[in-house]
């Protein structure tokens, strides 16, 4: 499973003020704890202030390389924002994101093409997120059909099938395992990937739904997800998960994070 870390993300309120105020060391704080917790990739996301977010993408970018070695994922839908960030990274970045909206293939597929990106594919286009997954399936054999045009191997592909909200709609676990199969079948060598925090939102007990739904996705086919790393809970959770779906050889890394103290959080009384 390889985890890519939320947390420096400019649409959260304390990251935007330390966006804003140009706070070095929280926004280092956030990568360190994050890597040390695991994360193979940092998402940066810069915010949404169109005018500021190359300069702020910037910022972020170097300073979180002066205290990681983890490979970024730049979080941002401004080809301008990303050409400059490509100038500045120092190893290849995965790109969040690309889908099957015009724009978004005409500006930022040329920079995934030209860098030898991997790159997160959503399971939209202009007209919108389908609401069966048939019709996200549809959706995201367009865009490899444009990646296949544009030289980009399926292995760099990580289709993200975009979670929805539980709440609003009790068929949106369905349609994304459903959908996830889906891609499994028709694209065995691409990634599947996925944010988790809205299948959760409005509801009560939310990392429960959240850890829930994340050891759900895994059996349906996911392998890269976009979470808050230093939740211990969902960390345990992935290790079990991977165990009982024959995905950790000699349980090497269970037993591993067991030793390593990571899995305490899962032992409770029982009385
Ligand atoms: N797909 C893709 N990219 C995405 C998303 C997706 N990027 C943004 C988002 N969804 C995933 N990132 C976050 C970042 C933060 C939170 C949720 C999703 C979040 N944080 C809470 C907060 O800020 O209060 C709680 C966690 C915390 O405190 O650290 O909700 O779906 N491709």
């Amino acid at each position: 499973m390889q985890i890519i870390g939320e947390k420096i993300n400019g649409t959260r309120k304390l990251v935007a003020k330390a966006i804003t105020e140009r706070d070095a060391s929280y926004i280092q704080n956030l990568a360190k704890k994050q890597v040390e917790s695991g994360a193979h990739w940092l998402d940066i996301n810069a915010g949404t202030h169109p005018s500021r977010e190359p300069d702020d993408l910037i910022w972020l970018i170097k300073l979180v390389q002066d205290v990681t070695d983890v490979p970024l994922c730049l979080d941002s839908a401004n080809p301008q924002a990303l050409q400059m960030a490509m100038k500045e990274v120092k190893q290849t970045p995965m790109i969040n994101s690309i889908s099957g909206e015009p724009s978004r293939l005409e500006g930022v597929l040329p920079i995934v093409a030209e860098h030898g990106c991997p790159v997160i594919a959503l399971c939209m286009d202009e007209k919108g997120i389908s609401n069966t997954a048939d019709e996200r399936l549809q959706v995201i054999q367009k865009v490899f059909t444009e990646t296949r045009q544009a030289g980009i191997p399926d292995e760099h592909i990580f289709v993200d099938p975009l979670v929805m909200t539980i709440g609003t709609n009790t068929e949106a676990g369905n349609i994304i395992f459903n959908t996830m199969r889906l891609i499994r079948r028709e694209f065995p060598q691409a990634h599947i990937s996925c944010g988790l925090s809205n299948i959760s939102f409005g509801l009560p007990v939310r990392p429960l739904i959240n850890r829930t739904f994340l050891v759900l996705a895994i059996e349906a086919g996911m392998d890269t997800a976009i979470i808050d790393p230093t939740d211990r809970s969902l960390q345990a959770a992935i290790f079990a998960a991977e165990l009982l779906l024959g995905k950790d050889r000699h349980c090497l890394n269970y037993t591993r994070a067991f030793r390593a103290g990571k899995l305490e959080i899962a032992l409770e009384k029982s009385g």
